[in-house]
Formats: C-alpha cells, sequence, structure tokens
C-alpha cells in the first residue's frame, strides 16, 4: 500500500497556499477547525484578491481570531510569473477582508520565501505525507514546482480551487480570477505530473451563502462564527447587488471540504489546460470532459457538490474552534 492509499481517516498535512479575502478566511479556520483530520503546517501567502503586503496580513489576522498563531505565515510571489497583477478589491474592500475589523495581529510573517518554505516542509517529511491545499493564483506553488520539479511526485496531492467547466468566468467571460490572474503557473502545475485535483466554479456556484446559513452560522454564537457572519454578509451583499441571487459562492473552502468529505463531491479524470496567450480568453481552463483529444487526464475535475452537506460541515468545523 503506498501513501496515497492508506485509509481517509489519518490525518493529512496540509499547506494552505491562500491570498487572503474571506472565503479564503473561511477555508483556513474550517481547516484549523478539523484538527483530529488535518494538521495545518504552514500558511503561504501570495498576492490575488489584495496585494501581498494585504493577503498576507490578513492570513496573520485570521491566525489571530482562531487564537492559532503557531502556524507559521511565509510570503511568497509579489506578483505572477509574468505580466502585471489583477487585483481584486471590487469585490473584497480596500483591505481585501473588509465588512469586520478582526484583531490586529500580534505576531510577524516568519522568514523566508514562501516557495522556498513549500520546498522545505514537503522534503522533511516522508513521500506522500504533504498536500497543498492551494486557494490562490498557483504562483507560489508554480514556483516551487520548478526549483524542486521531484516535489510533484512527493506531494500527496494539490488540491486547487480554481477554473471552470459550464459557468464561464468571474473575472473575465471566460476565466476564473485564480487562474486568470496567473495562467502560466496554473499551466506549470497542471503540467507538473503532480496528483491534481481541481475545483471549479461549477461547484462554489452551487454554495451560495444564502441568508438561511448565514443564520445557522451566526447562531453558533462564537467569536470567530461572529466575524465571519459579518465578513460573508459583506461579501453577500455585493454578489446580491450584482447579480441578484441570495447569497453568493463559497469558493475556497470547498478545497478543505473535499479533504474531510471527498464523497460530498462528484466529477471525472480529464484532462485540462489553461490558455495563456489570448488577451480575450486569458485563463480559461478548457476542459476535455468527453475525452475528445488525445491528452492524458492531469486531474480530477470535480463538478458537483451536495451544498447543504458541504454548510452543514463547515458550520461543525467553525463551531469547533470554540
Ligand atoms: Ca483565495
Amino acid at each position: 500500500m503506498t501513501s496515497s492509499e492508506e485509509p481517509l481517516r489519518m490525518t493529512r498535512s496540509i499547506i494552505i497556499d491562500t491570498d487572503p479575502s474571506v472565503d479564503d478566511a473561511v477555508a483556513i479556520l474550517m481547516a484549523l477547525g478539523s484538527a483530529a483530520d488535518l494538521e495545518v503546517l504552514a500558511l503561504t501567502t501570495v498576492a490575488g484578491n489584495a496585494p501581498l503586503a494585504l493577503t498576507t496580513r490578513n492570513a496573520l489576522k485570521t491566525l489571530e481570531l482562531a487564537r492559532r498563531v503557531d502556524v507559521p505565515v511565509f510570503a511568497g510571489a509579489a506578483g505572477p510569473l509574468s505580466g502585471a497583477l489583477r487585483t481584486a478589491e471590487h469585490v473584497h474592500g480596500e483591505s481585501g477582508l473588509d465588512g469586520y475589523e478582526l484583531p490586529e495581529p500580534k505576531v510577524s510573517a516568519s522568514p523566508g520565501f514562501a516557495p522556498d518554505k513549500i520546498v522545505e516542509l514537503v522534503m522533511a517529511r516522508p513521500p506522500g505525507a504533504v498536500t497543498v491545499c492551494a486557494i490562490a493564483p498557483l504562483t507560489n506553488i508554480a514556483l516551487a514546482l520548478a526549483q524542486a520539479p521531484y516535489l510533484a511526485t512527493r506531494l500527496r496531492e494539490i488540491v486547487i480551487f480554481g477554473g471552470a467547466r459550464r459557468e464561464g468566468g468571474n473575472i473575465s467571460p471566460a476565466a476564473e480570477f485564480n487562474l486568470f490572474v496567473d495562467p502560466q503557473a496554473a499551466h506549470q502545475v497542471l503540467s507538473s505530473g503532480a496528483k491534481v485535483t481541481l475545483i471549479p466554479l461549477d461547484c462554489s456556484h452551487q454554495a451560495l451563502t444564502t441568508t438561511p446559513r448565514l443564520d445557522a452560522l451566526r447562531a453558533i454564537a462564537t467569536p470567530v462564527a461572529e466575524a465571519l457572519y459579518h465578513l460573508l454578509t459583506f461579501n453577500k451583499g455585493f454578489h446580491e447587488r450584482r447579480h441578484g441571487t441570495d447569497g453568493a459562492p463559497l469558493h475556497d473552502p470547498l478545497t478543505v471540504a473535499y479533504l474531510l468529505r471527498p464523497e460530498l463531491f462528484s466529477g471525472r479524470r480529464i484532462a485540462v489546460a489553461v490558455e495563456r496567450d489570448s488577451p480575450l480568453t486569458r485563463g480559461m481552463s478548457v476542459m476535455d470532459w468527453w475525452g475528445v483529444t488525445p491528452s492524458t487526464p492531469n486531474a480530477q475535475v470535480l463538478t458537483d457538490v451536495d451544498a447543504d452537506a458541504y454548510f452543514a460541515l463547515l458550520f461543525d468545523r467553525i463551531a469547533a474552534l470554540g
């Protein structure tokens, strides 16, 4: 039995690569509330939803909220592998995490460059021990794999929130934000040979932060739940004004939910390519769902989720934080 086939209940060691706005913060807190299942080795930050200084600060604030400043934060890439950085303050506010005053971080990021630290952390553990939970543009992961190509087979899995099959895009008509910001990095990660699971917009657009769900969150009545209630209410407002929906898609925590309860998801193992050149479709994930090319499948793509079970699991883990 190889380590990738070990029983599901084994604690997984994870590195969360993140650009915190609110859904990243929820994902981080969900992982920290799942101590019996997941050991969070580090948060590695990257520019994305906001510039790097802000995403790093927001990661530290999230740990402060959870009273888990023992988890190290390593800052990584300040922009994509090539070209200018595109951020999303129009969605998340100027801080990247508007809607509630989180506690000021009392600790700083740890010294070291995130891609170097990813390599170090993975190599310090046995083969197949570490999973990367990638919920941001994939710049740090691509840099780590470029520096240490053997990482691809050393990792247990890379679980990515990104791309879209049928849902078009959320930053351009064709592209999901994480892949749009650094399509070259996404291409490199998808062609690295690593075991990749990709959770696209198709899942998160089934998982909206509706009023009854946010009421259930607030009813947990802990400081963490109260903070998330306000942050998610701010986020919900943007989507309601723009799309008229009750609630916003809750993207990033889907990766943590998949690690905890993969049976909540369904999809296919297929070939995925990322458009890197066309200005019209930059960052588009081109998914060979019907196997019409000779390309070898390089990712497990999950396109459906049991949304009620996802939110129930999330709230259970947020409540566990106390
Ligand atoms: Ca994110």
